[in-house]
C-alpha cells in the first residue's frame, strides 16, 4: 500500500459514504427510511419548537418545525435503507 493507494481507497470510502448518507431522514436510526419514521413525523407535525408533540429527531431540517418540509426530505429518501 502506497499513497496512491491510500487516495483511491479515501475516495472510495467518501463515495460510498456519500451514497449512504441519508441526512437525519431516518428518524429513529434503525437504518431504514419507512413507515415507522413517517409515523413519529405525523406525531409530531404541526408542532414548533417547544411544543410537546415537538420532536427534534423528527424536524429532518432542523428549523425548528415539524412540517412539510420535513415530510418531503422524508419522501425524498422513503424506502432507502442501509447498513
Ligand atoms: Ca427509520
Ligand atoms: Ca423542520
Amino acid at each position: 500500500m502506497n499513497a496512491k493507494d491510500a487516495v483511491t481507497l479515501g475516495a472510495a470510502f467518501s463515495s460510498k459514504r456519500e451514497v449512504r448518507y441519508t441526512p437525519n431522514a431516518d428518524i429513529n436510526d434503525d437504518g431504514f427510511v419507512n413507515a415507522k419514521d413517517a409515523v413519529i413525523l405525523g406525531g409530531a407535525f404541526g408542532s414548533t419548537r417547544g411544543d410537546p408533540t415537538y420532536s427534534p429527531n423528527a424536524d429532518i431540517n432542523s428549523d425548528d418545525w415539524c412540517n412539510a418540509k420535513d415530510a418531503v426530505i422524508l419522501g425524498t429518501y422513503f424506502g432507502q435503507h442501509w447498513s
